[in-house]
């Protein structure tokens, strides 16, 4: 149905999910702050960079932070989240991700990440996908974050294919608008992707790749 070679994939909310513990590490900062944070404003972080994740939970603050302080709550945030990280296995990652990962790779398509995150690597390795993909690309190569396409672009130059040849598995409607922008295949997995308006087309499952790819 879609003529692709390589398959870009976002991380959370897709190959795993870790909202869970960014809630919790950002709830925690948010309590000691004194300000009032949700998974409705949760939600509002997918896909979403760190220092913005962090200027989405200090709109509700009423006292203004300097830049050092930010980076300093940022870094607080970002320990605490990798200590749940570290709890991580590969019994983290679903049986129907993996055979699918495995189909796409047996029928010669080119396999890649391409997530906001800047703990991507460390979230591979403890579910066991460490040494799996064929390109990586992560917060640490990009300097504007998703709805900006340059995550999904800096995947598709690592492994050598034009981005009209690039499908792009997102949950998020900012990952969308990144893999559009960027001339991708835009195919939405759940989340606020989902019926968006602006995907190809909407996942009904992980495992659907393999009917339409
Ligand atoms: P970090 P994705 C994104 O990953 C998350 O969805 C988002 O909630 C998070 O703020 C962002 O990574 C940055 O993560 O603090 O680990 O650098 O969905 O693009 O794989
Ligand atoms: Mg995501």
């Amino acid at each position: 149905m879609f003529t692709a070679k390589a398959v870009i994939f976002d991380l959370d909310g897709v190959i795993c999910f870790t909202d869970k513990y960014h809630y919790l590490a950002w709830k925690k900062l948010a309590d000691r702050l004194g300000i009032y944070f949700d998974e409705q404003i949760n939600n509002r972080l997918r896909g979403v960079s760190r220092m913005a994740s962090l200027e989405i939970i200090l709109e509700r603050s009423e006292k203004e932070y300097t830049q050092e302080e930010k980076e300093a709550f940022a870094e607080e945030k970002n320990n605490d989240y990798r200590e749940y990280l570290m709890t991580m296995s590969p019994a983290d990652l679903s049986e129907e991700v993996k055979t699918t990962l495995d189909a796409l790779r047996a029928k010669g398509y080119l396999l890649a990440i391409g997530s906001s995150s800047k703990n991507t690597k460390l979230i591979l390795s403890k579910i066991g996908l460490g040494e799996y993909f064929d390109a990586i690309a992560d917060g640490n190569d990009i300097t504007h974050s998703k709805p900006d396409p340059e995550v999904f672009l800096c995947a598709a130059a690592k492994l050598g294919v034009p981005a009209a040849e690039c499908a792009v598995v997102e949950d998020a409607l900012a990952g969308i608008q990144a893999a559009k922008g960027g001339g991708m295949i835009g195919l939405a997995l759940g989340g606020d992707a989902e019926n968006c308006g602006l995907e190809d087309y909407d996942l009904k499952g992980f495992g659907d790749l393999l009917n339409i790819l």
